[in-house]
């Protein structure tokens, strides 16, 4: 079963590795689908601390992790699934029904968060201290 994730990624953290480490249990191919610094800036509106190529050089070294590629866009899903045969979309449940449109392709699975971390609060912390 091949399995496809979708996220920023940024100031690596438990909550993350959780979500590869559940995303990965779904199967036995997990590719990961790293936002670009540009896509964040211009879609997202978010400044990443890392650069690209660092997010997904410690993504990619995650033991979870078979496979990274770039998301440079909000359309790219259906091709990515397709092109990828995968079996299984997973990403958290922050985007609860944001993507139900690839259950045409694929079964879709929203993943609980981990409660009490994010890189937004992380950076936040850092600054106050
Ligand atoms: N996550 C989690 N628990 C946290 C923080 C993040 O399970 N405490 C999950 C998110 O739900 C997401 C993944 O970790 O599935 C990556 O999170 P982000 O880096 O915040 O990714 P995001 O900017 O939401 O990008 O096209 C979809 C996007 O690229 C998702």
């Amino acid at each position: 079963m091949k399995i496809l994730t979708y996220g920023t990624f940024d100031l690596f953290h438990i909550g993350h590795l959780n979500l590869l480490r559940r995303s990965k249990a779904l199967g036995n191919h997990l590719t990961v689908a790293i936002s670009t610094d540009d896509f964040n800036l211009k879609s997202k509106n978010k400044v990443c601390a890392q650069p690209y190529y660092e997010r997904a050089e410690i993504v990619g070294s995650i033991k979870y992790v078979d496979e990274v590629i770039a998301e440079t866009n909000w359309d790219q899903k259906i091709k990515d699934v397709v092109e990828n045969n995968i079996d299984v979309f997973v990403i958290g449940d922050d985007w609860e029904g944001k993507f139900d449109f690839l259950k045409e392709y694929c079964e879709v699975v929203y993943l609980p968060r981990t409660e009490g971390v994010s890189t937004t609060e992380r950076k936040n912390e850092i600054i106050s201290k």
